[in-house]
C-alpha cells in the first residue's frame, strides 16, 4: 500500500505524521470519504469542493488547489493499482505546540491521502436490510460546529454509534437539537411515502451528503416527487420505506427503527430501484484514472 503524504509516498509502516500535528491534538482538520469506481473517481469534483468549504469555514489554508488536489487522487489510485476504491483525503492543520492556537502551526497544513478497499456493511444487510434506533446524543448544532464542516472530530457521531451499538443495532439516527431527525453517524437518511420520497434539509444537523444529492438528481429526473423536508420520528415509524445513504455505505435498506417494522419489513421497491440506479451511476460518470 503506497500513502500520499505532502506529495510524497510511503509505505503503510512508514506513512507517519507528527504527534504535535493538531489534527491528532485537537482533531483540526478536515476530510473527505471518496469512492472510484471501474478506474472513475465518482462526484470527484463535489468532493474537493466540499473539502475546500469546510477548509475556508475554519481558516485552514490548503497548499494545493482543485485541480492539484484531484490530481493527487488520481495519482494515488494510480500508485495502489486499485480499479475500486475507498479514498480517504485528509488535511490537517499540522505540526504546531501543545496549544490549541492554530498561528503556531508553522509549517502549515498536511495533505495525506489512502486508498483502500472498504466494505462498511455485511452483503447481506444490503439485501435484508439495517436494524437502526434513535439514540440520545444529539447531532452538533450548526452554531456550535456546523455538521456542514467534515472535521476531523467526529465524536459526536462516534459516541451516537456507540450507543447504537450498545443496544445490538446496526446504525443510530441523530435527531437535531429540535428534535428532528438529522441524519445517521455517517449516512444521510431517506423515507419514502406515497410513492413521494423525503430527507432532511441540509440547514439544521444535516450533513450535504454527495450520494444523498445523488439520489434526489435520479429521483427529479425519473419523476419521482422528492422533498427535503423535516422529519419527526413518527413519520420514519410510519414510513413505506427507508434507506440510508453514504459514499461507504452507498444505498442500504432500514426495515427495523426503534423497534417499529418499515412497510413489510423486506427492502422497499423503491429502494431497490433507487440502488440500481444508483449503481449504473457510479459506473458511468466520474473522473478517469
Ligand atoms: N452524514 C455524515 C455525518 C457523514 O459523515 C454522510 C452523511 C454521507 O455523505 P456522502 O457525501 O458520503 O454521501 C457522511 C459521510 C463511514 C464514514 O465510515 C462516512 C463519512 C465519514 C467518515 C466515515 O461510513 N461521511
Amino acid at each position: 500500500m503506497k500513502i500520499y503524504i505532502n506529495g510524497k509516498f510511503y509505505e503503510k509502516e512508514n506513512a507517519k505524521i507528527s504527534v504535535f500535528d493538531h489534527g491528532l491534538l485537537y482533531g483540526d482538520g478536515v476530510f473527505e470519504g471518496i469512492r472510484s469506481y471501474d478506474r472513475r473517481v465518482f462526484k470527484l469534483s463535489e468532493h474537493i469542493d466540499r473539502l475546500l468549504e469546510s477548509a475556508q469555514s475554519i481558516m485552514l489554508k490548503v497548499p494545493l488547489d482543485k485541480e492539484q488536489l484531484i490530481k493527487a487522487v488520481t495519482q494515488t489510485l494510480k500508485a495502489n493499482k486499485l480499479d475500486n476504491a475507498y479514498i480517504r483525503l485528509v488535511i490537517t492543520r499540522g505540526e504546531g505546540d501543545l496549544g490549541l492556537d492554530p498561528r503556531k502551526c508553522y509549517k502549515g497544513a498536511s495533505i495525506i491521502i489512502i486508498a483502500d478497499k472498504i466494505a462498511l456493511y455485511p452483503e447481506k444487510l444490503y439485501r435484508e436490510g439495517l436494524a437502526i434506533v434513535t439514540v440520545p446524543t444529539v447531532r452538533n448544532l450548526p452554531e456550535a460546529l456546523n455538521p456542514q464542516i467534515k472535521s476531523l472530530n467526529y465524536l459526536n457521531n462516534i459516541l451516537a454509534k456507540i450507543e447504537a451499538t450498545n443496544c445490538g443495532s446496526d446504525e443510530a439516527i441523530m435527531l437535531d437539537s429540535l428534535g428532528y431527525v438529522a441524519e445517521c453517524t455517517g449516512d444521510n437518511i431517506f423515507v419514502v411515502k406515497n410513492g413521494g420520497l423525503y430527507t432532511p434539509p441540509q440547514c439544521m444537523g444535516t450533513l450535504r451528503g454527495i450520494t444523498r444529492d445523488s439520489i434526489l438528481e435520479i429521483a427529479r429526473k425519473a419523476t419521482i416527487p422528492a422533498h427535503e423536508h423535516v422529519i419527526t420520528r413518527h413519520e420514519v415509524y410510519i414510513s413505506d420505506e427507508c434507506f440510508l445513504t453514504g459514499t461507504a455505505a452507498e444505498i442500504i435498506p432500514v426495515v427495523k427503527v426503534d423497534g417499529r417494522v418499515i412497510g413489510n419489513g423486506k427492502p422497499g421497491k423503491l429502494t431497490l430501484a433507487l440502488m440500481k440506479k444508483f449503481k449504473q451511476l457510479t459506473h458511468k460518470d466520474g473522473v478517469k484514472y
